[in-house]
């Protein structure tokens, strides 16, 4: 239980940060880099595009999450199934939500991915979850994230590591 009450500590701090990506696609082509700003990128594969990836500074041990825009480019409805990281121990698709007044987050087996729309993997919503860091994530480090969808679509992107509010993961006294 002590990982969970971190990660919810973690999850309640960072809600006050959110993100807003912006895509820059274009249809047909496989794969694609943009950046913009020096801070979105979009890769796509196979029609699904995932833009602004990024994760949070946390220490080795501590847990993290990473979030990204994915964006569906296709006529099918998809679902990202797992996400797969070497830099945790336990990686889990995660939703956030409010109770009492509580933040909380818990594991979901899917996030859907409308046909002809986009989901935003962000600070109060759904997220990866990066559980028991094998190192730590220094702000400006890129780590690799790679999310399976349900049609055996996999999407192996860098997310860079971003600082979490100044105090997220300080240590506790
Ligand atoms: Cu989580």
């Amino acid at each position: 239980m002590k990982i969970a009450i971190k990660s919810i500590t973690m999850t309640a701090i960072c809600l006050a940060l959110t993100f807003t990506a912006q895509a820059h696609e274009k249809v047909g082509e496989k794969i694609e880099i943009t950046k913009y700003k020096d801070r979105i990128t979009t890769f796509k594969t196979d029609g699904i595009s995932v833009t602004n990836p990024f994760a949070r500074q946390a220490k080795k041990g501590q847990n993290s999450a990473a979030f990204v825009k994915v964006t569906n480019l296709t006529e099918t409805p998809r679902k990202i199934i797992r996400a797969i990281s070497p830099v945790a121990s336990i990686i889990e698709l995660h939703t956030s939500f409010e109770e009492n007044g509580i933040h909380k987050m818990r594991p979901v087996e899917a996030i859907d991915v409308p046909e002809n729309g986009f989901v935003e993997l962000k600070s109060g919503g759904f997220h990866v979850m990066l559980i028991g860091l094998k190192e730590d994530l220094v702000v400006g480090q890129h780590i690799p994230v790679t999310l399976e969808l349900d049609n055996g679509t996999t999407i192996q992107t860098t997310y860079k590591v971003k600082g979490c509010c100044g105090h997220c993961h300080a240590p506790k006294k």
